[in-house]
């Protein structure tokens, strides 16, 4: 059995957590993680303060078991959605795409655990001496808006930098991912692109078979002209925004107003050509659709038998 610190921490059973995906991780994909033994994380981005109440409410009705809302920083709706989550007792709360500071007193007096995450150590350094209970150390693997560093690096890093949990993100989509992260010196592991295509997500069938066609290098990064770049699925919508990055005539205001609505016409519509599929390089490792409890015990009895089977490599 695979139990850590992070599981005593957040009251969980399995060290693994749901990447807060934005427009993707609703109640029922955050109560199935949650029932299933990890950590539920519902999106805070993709809504104003009172459609994110109303997810939250829904999530209680599905689970008893403790879960979490996702802060996405650059969202405009960042003062109402962070004031929502004391309104409503929310136990736990990852942060990303930004600096949660101006927030952490706020919810730290509320009783609320601040789990951020971070591209780099200096990073980790600072939002562990703000409160942060724990860190989700993302490697450039992942999907959606990542830092430069890849998850071997950056986690060992970290965890040499910061006296509180390290949760390893990016890249990690099964036992042997779950494993070297724990190696690596991480207590749990983050985990996005493999809950998009589980039974209980809400992504949309032509997503979920973009996931699971995908190969090793279908998963690519646009937007570094604007200074947040993305990882999503190698598609019509990627190539164009490349296309329009590389092309100076384009200015900022340009480039950001082709990317509005890009996401949510992938998650909900399906749309192949105007979408677009935040996907990490570990969509090369997804297979198939399974609930999130077997996709969580299928992970952690592998994890388990490489743990176990690792001694074979002491002499
Ligand atoms: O936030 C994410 N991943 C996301 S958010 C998202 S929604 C979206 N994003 C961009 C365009 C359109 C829609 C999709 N995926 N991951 C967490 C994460 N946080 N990755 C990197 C960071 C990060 C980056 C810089 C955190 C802090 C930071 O700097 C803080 C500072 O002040 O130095």
């Amino acid at each position: 059995m695979i139990k850590t610190e992070l599981c005593d921490l957040l009251g969980i059973e399995y060290p693994i957590i749901q990447g807060g995906m934005a427009w993707v991780a609703d109640a029922c994909l955050a109560a199935a993680v949650s029932n299933a033994g990890g950590l539920g994380l519902i999106a805070g981005m993709s809504s104003n303060g009172e459609q994110l109440r109303a997810e939250i409410r829904k999530a209680k009705e599905m689970t008893n078991k403790p879960f979490g809302v996702n802060i996405m920083l650059m969202s405009p709706f960042t003062d109402e959605v962070a004031q929502v989550v004391i309104e409503e007792s929310v136990p736990i709360l990852t942060t990303g795409a930004g600096n949660p500071g101006k927030y952490m007193s706020a919810w730290i007096s509320a009783g609320i655990k601040v789990i951020p995450v971070v591209p780099s150590v200096a990073f980790a350094k600072r939002v562990s001496s703000a409160g942060a209970v724990a860190v989700v150390a993302e490697g450039t693997e992942a999907g959606g808006h990542i830092g430069e560093l890849t998850t071997m690096v950056l986690v060992p890093q970290i965890v040499d930098a910061v006296d509180i949990p390290v949760i390893a993100a990016g890249g990690i989509a099964d036992g042997r991912g779950f494993a070297a992260a724990l190696m690596l010196g991480a207590s749990g592991v983050q985990v996005g692109t493999r809950f998009l295509v589980a039974s209980e997500c809400r992504t949309h069938e032509n997503y979920k078979e973009r996931v699971i066609k995908a190969k090793d290098r279908d998963a690519i990064v646009t937007g570094r002209r604007l200074g947040h770049p993305v990882r999503s699925l190698n598609s019509p919508f990627s190539k164009h925004f490349a296309e329009c990055e590389k092309n100076e005539e384009y200015g900022i205001e340009e480039l950001e107003a082709l990317g509005v609505g890009a996401l949510r016409m992938a998650v909900m519509d399906g749309d192949i050509t105007r979408g677009c599929f935040m996907a990490g390089q570990s969509a090369a490792l997804v297979k198939k659709i399974q609930p999130c409890s077997e996709i969580i015990t299928e992970m952690t009895r592998e994890a388990e038998d490489i743990i176990r089977g690792a001694k074979k490599c002491l002499v």
